[in-house]
């Protein structure tokens, strides 16, 4: 079977253990996590191929990140050493009302620095059938921003499926250019995105009608309108109770139709970082598996729901495990 093939920069993930908090900790778990990476290697653990391109600085630390996708069975021939650093990110865990908090510290990383006549596109898709990105990757910085640009025309050109997840990060557009100058023409290339309203709004300046009776579907049709290879728009709906309490259901617009799955109850929340990268590898998952929309729909939000149960970025179910959930065999669904 083809691969799905996901650009993106990794980080070095390190957070303090049994949720301390970063000013007490004398010792910090070591992970490694990147929004598009953690799709590729959750889609392996659910039993597709799929491969990463990214680039890692020249030495033991980049090595490492590249090591502990390859652990799972990601494809991680294409990747690139050049370069200095590796991004990290310290995350305090939170609970109960004490939030999560994020620390970025990313900046110069190889992943920014990296040129996009390193990668050639063509010849890393040849033997691919989906290419994934998110917005992170354009916002990285403008090099990053034109290789992927690059790897959507190619993957247009040679009749991949292109999915976006657009996950707009304000404070990450630093380096000149603006996202909503930047991303429209990266979004006219998918042909499934993951964006709710407020990045449409935020990024595209469509906001859904006045009266809507449903904003979702407002704001999918005018993206569609707008972007015509756009034929899926998905996301998914939070209620967050607590730093370790989470509802969430998703929500589809596709073929002029919206659909949308029970809510999921997640208490306590383990680990919500990839929440969103769960939830569209497992809607990736499902289409290439034939599954039509509505239980592409529900497995993708039950993988998600299983993925805040598990430390860590990546989602680490097998398709099984999923499909058990959504047989209702689990105290977590509301039914
Ligand atoms: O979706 C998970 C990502 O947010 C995490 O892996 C870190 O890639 C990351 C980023 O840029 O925040």
């Amino acid at each position: 079977m083809k691969q799905v093939v996901t650009f993106g920069e990794i980080m070095l993930r390190l957070s303090p253990p049994l949720h301390q908090r970063l000013s007490q900790a004398g010792s910090l778990d070591v992970t490694y996590g990147g929004g598009e990476a953690n799709v590729a290697a959750a889609l392996v653990h659910l039993g597709l191929p799929a491969a990463h391109v990214g680039c890692f600085p020249d030495n033991a630390v980049g090595e490492a990140a590249v090591q502990h996708f390859r652990s799972h069975g990601v494809d991680m021939s294409h990747c690139v050493f050049r370069g200095q650093r590796l991004g990290l990110y310290f995350l305090e865990v939170g609970a109960a009302l004490r939030a999560s908090r994020i620390v970025y510290d990313r900046y110069e990383s190889a992943f920014a620095h990296l040129q996009p006549e390193w990668f050639a596109w063509d010849q890393i898709l040849q033997n691919a059938q989906w290419l994934h990105w998110t917005g992170i990757t354009p916002a990285v910085s403008a090099s990053a921003a034109e290789a992927a640009r690059q790897a959507i025309a190619a993957a247009r050109r040679l009749g991949l499926t292109v999915s976006a997840d657009v996950n707009y990060r304000r404070n990450l557009w630093q380096y000149g250019q603006r996202a909503q100058d930047v991303m429209p023409a990266l979004v006219a290339g998918c042909d499934l995105v993951v964006c709710t309203e407020g990045d449409a709004e935020d990024l595209f300046g469509i906001r859904p009608e006045e009266g809507a009776e449903n904003s979702f579907v407002s704001m999918s049709e005018q993206l569609m309108q707008r972007f015509p290879t756009i034929k899926q728009v998905i996301a998914t709906r939070r209620q967050t109770q607590s730093a370790s309490h989470e509802r969430i259901k998703g929500i589809a617009y596709a073929e002029g139709r919206y659909h949308e799955t029970d809510f999921f109850d997640i208490n306590p929340v383990v680990d919500r970082i990839g929440g969103g990268d769960s939830f569209l590898s497992g809607f990736i998952y499902a289409q290439l598996s034939g599954r039509p929309l509505p239980d592409a729909l529900g497995f993708a939000t039950a993988a998600s729901a299983l993925k805040h149960t598990i430390a860590g970025d990546i989602n680490l179910v097998s398709a099984a495990e999923v499909d058990h959930i959504l047989a209702g065999n689990t105290f977590g669904r509301l039914l």
